[in-house]
């Protein structure tokens, strides 16, 4: 509970006004928690009004997306924008197409997406859209249907100055090209007004690896400055087996561990030998099939089906990197009793509350998604200013300057942890830096009356 007549204030307004957002709730509450010590050090902040701001987007656009199928039927979806914050930069973050979207899950997306975006050090402020779109079995014409119906809409309220979309679930390359398309067909316009783009209109280097290669980087840097340990010989699982989690598989390896386990939302498969990664992109990238599959090609790879039963399996690093609270109390005791040292969350938010507490009691290292899988909004940053200056810089180059980022967020949330009591808690340490530039932003800007 809070110590704040202020935070409790704050919360009860952030409860009442958006009820049963349960998601959206979970995360605000986290972030306000964390900035306990911060509140009661910086009266302003509550002179200013400055928390009640933070938790109300500045603009929400929720709107009908028509689209016809493959059997000349008329689909409809609900499509979403949340412009969360833009004291920092131009409105910055994902679109997610998943049945599972919904007003909470896109709030709790943007929310948490303001202080992601103010740790990489780079201008860009806070936002997330999304449908409730499902684009497993679709067809490739039913897909460019509903991107272009989508971006018929969102075309009107985004722009490579005021907010510039890009991937997330379900949002890959060919969501993003035809996004594009769209855009440019509406506008008569060639800016880099997305990220995640194709490398041959404006894509950058390195932004398909940049989430999973990135959690990569933070967790290296945590095990090495928290506890002299790297990837080396280590055995690692990690949850899902879209974009984040590939290449948190590839780099993971690169820098040593053996990767055992992947999964999807039907099941996961284990293989004692080490994860063939160039299987699962055949099956995955290539084909849009099931992890399932990897069982049948492989020997001595096991399925099994569920996607929670991934974390019964003996690791030294868990990496979750499929969606929000999909590891439990239940699960997160259930690693710690395997003796798991460190988790890094590739996935936004998925740790439950529980989970977390569970680790941290444990004194396992625990990397909270806003540090940990900021690489991914770091590169497109990067991918806007190329797009700017109108010139491509090299994969080495943009990887050098994403290791550098991550390095970088690591120390500053180990740091004001730090500066606060309460050293190596980089889930409080992560929201306090984030938290501070937006707020020394949002001060400075002032209120219009
Ligand atoms: P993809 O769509 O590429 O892959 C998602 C993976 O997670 C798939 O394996 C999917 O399985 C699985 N998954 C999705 N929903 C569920 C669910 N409800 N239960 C179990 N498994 C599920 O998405 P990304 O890899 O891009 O995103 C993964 C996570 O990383 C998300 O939390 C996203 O917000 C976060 N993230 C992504 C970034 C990016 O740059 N792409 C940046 C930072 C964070 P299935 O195929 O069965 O649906
Ligand atoms: O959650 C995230 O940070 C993303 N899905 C990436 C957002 C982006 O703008 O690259």
């Amino acid at each position: 509970m809070f110590q704040s007549e202020y935070l409790k204030k704050v919360y009860a307004g952030v409860e009442a006004r958006n009820p049963g957002e349960k998601e959206f709730l979970q995360a605000v509450r986290e972030v306000l928690e964390s900035l306990e010590p911060v509140v009661a050090a910086n009266p302003k902040l509550q002179e200013q009004g400055v928390l009640e701001r933070i938790v109300e987007p500045e603009r929400q656009i929720f709107f009908r997306v028509s689209w016809v199928d493959d059997k000349g039927q008329v689909q409809v979806n609900r499509g979403y924008r949340v412009q969360f914050n833009s004291a920092i930069g131009p409105y910055k973050g994902g679109i997610r197409l998943h049945p599972s979207v919904n007003a909470s899950v896109i709030k709790f997306l943007g929310f948490e997406q303001i202080f992601k975006n103010s740790l990489t050090g780079l201008p860009i402020g806070g936002g997330k859209g999304g449908s409730d779109f499902d684009p497993k079995g679709k067809s490739d014409l039913e897909i460019m249907r509903f991107c272009q119906s989508f971006m018929t809409e969102l075309a009107k309220h985004i722009g490579a100055d005021t907010d510039v979309p890009a991937g997330d679930i379900g949002t890959g390359a060919r969501e993003i090209g035809y996004m594009y398309g769209q855009y440019k067909r509406l506008r008569n316009e060639f800016t880099g007004v997305l990220t995640g783009k194709g490398l041959t209109y404006g894509g950058s280097l390195a932004r398909k690896e940049a989430t999973g290669f990135g959690l990569c980087y933070f967790v290296d840097e945590m095990l090495r400055c928290m506890k002299g340990e790297s990837f080396k010989g280590k055995i690692a699982v990690i949850s899902g087996s879209g974009n984040v989690a590939i290449y948190a598989n590839q780099k993971a390896t690169e820098l040593g561990a053996k990767v055992v386990a992947m999964s999807d939302s039907n099941g996961y498969v284990y293989d004692p030998n080490g994860i063939d990664l160039a299987v699962v992109k055949q099956i995955k990238e290539v084909e849009r099939g099931r992890i399932k599959e990897y069982a049948a090609r492989v020997k001595g790879a096991e399925y099994h089906e569920g996607c929670s039963g991934i974390w019964t399996i003996k690791c030294d690093i868990a990496l979750p990197c499929a969606t929000q609270n999909e590891i439990n109390e239940e699960s997160a005791k259930t690693l710690v009793k395997n003796g798991v040292i460190a988790v890094g969350e590739g996935a936004n938010m998925p740790s439950t509350p529980e989970a977390i507490a569970t680790f941290q009691n444990a004194g396992v290292l625990f990397a909270p998604a806003k540090a940990s899988n900021a690489g991914g909004v770091a590169t497109s940053a990067l991918e806007m200013s190329q797009n700017s200056q109108r010139l491509s810089w090299t994969f080495e180059e943009v990887d050098a300057k994403l290791k550098n980022i991550m390095v970088n967020i690591f120390h500053n949330a180990y740091n004001a942890a730090e500066k606060y009591g309460m050293k190596g808690n980089l889930v409080a340490g992560a929201n306090i830096a984030g938290f501070e530039k937006v707020a020394d932003a949002m001060l400075a800007q002032g209120i219009a009356y």
